[in-house]
């Protein structure tokens, strides 16, 4: 049954909204995935509040079908790096076709994957593709449908992505494929699946990106 309460809401003025929207546009435009880290260390409270952020994120029936594991331990780094250099570099060597490597050859990209060891923290969103309920008498593992997991885990990457880049950090959406190798070294359960690995930390201090422009408003917006 449903149960009501009266909705929290901020009702702004028009030069409020106009102040925040557009500031927040500008402060998003200068968002760029970065691929060379240093390992200064961040403050580990700027992971608590991104990840308590995308907490907040809608989620198909409220399920909020997500873990994110944080990992600084080194050691842990380590054997992330060296499985996913093994996948990548299967990917970019036999894998993906001439199709995909040419559509990816402006970024500059290949197998090597120093930043998984640079970054001081790695943040994997792991998607629950159903629910794990103990029953508590029988001690039977039941299976929970979850609803929309994928995009609802989507929403929350992009909430999490924003915050870290409120936060002052740079980050990466990085996913080496197959990424099965992540349940196993980080010890999820069977249901769970990493939807992508994100290095975070300060850009290194002559960090290079990619020469690339994002699509107008014209050619994204439609207005019917
Ligand atoms: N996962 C590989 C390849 C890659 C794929 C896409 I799609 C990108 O936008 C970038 C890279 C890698 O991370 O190098």
């Amino acid at each position: 049954m449903a149960e009501y309460i009266k909705l929290n809401f901020d009702y702004l003025s028009e030069d409020e909204q106009l102040k925040q929207s557009r500031w927040f546009l500008e402060t998003m435009k200068m968002r760029r995935t970065v691929r060379d880290f240093s390992s200064e260390p961040v403050p580990f409270e700027l992971i608590e509040n991104a990840i308590a952020t995308a907490g907040y994120a809608p989620s198909g029936a409220n399920q909020q079908p997500w873990t994110f594991v944080v990992v600084s331990d080194p050691d842990v780094k380590h054997k992330i790096r060296v499985a996913a250099e093994a996948e990548e570099k299967e990917n970019y060597e036999r894998r993906m076709s001439d199709e995909w490597l040419e559509a990816l050859a402006h970024l500059g990209t290949d197998w090597h994957k120093p930043h998984i060891e640079a970054a001081p923290y790695l943040i994997i969103p792991f998607v629950q593709s159903y629910g794990l309920e103990t029953h508590p008498a029988s001690g039977k593992q039941k299976h929970i449908k979850h609803y929309y997991a994928q995009e609802s885990m989507g929403i929350a990457v992009g909430m999490l992505l924003a915050s870290l880049h409120l936060a002052g950090l740079a980050t990466l959406t990085h996913t080496p494929s197959p990424m099965n190798f992540l349940r196993d070294i980080l010890n999820r359960p069977e249901n769970e699946r990493a939807f992508v690995l994100i290095p975070v930390g300060y850009p290194a201090e002559e960090a290079q990106v990619p020469k690339i422009t994002k699509k107008s408003l014209n050619e994204i917006l439609v207005h019917v």
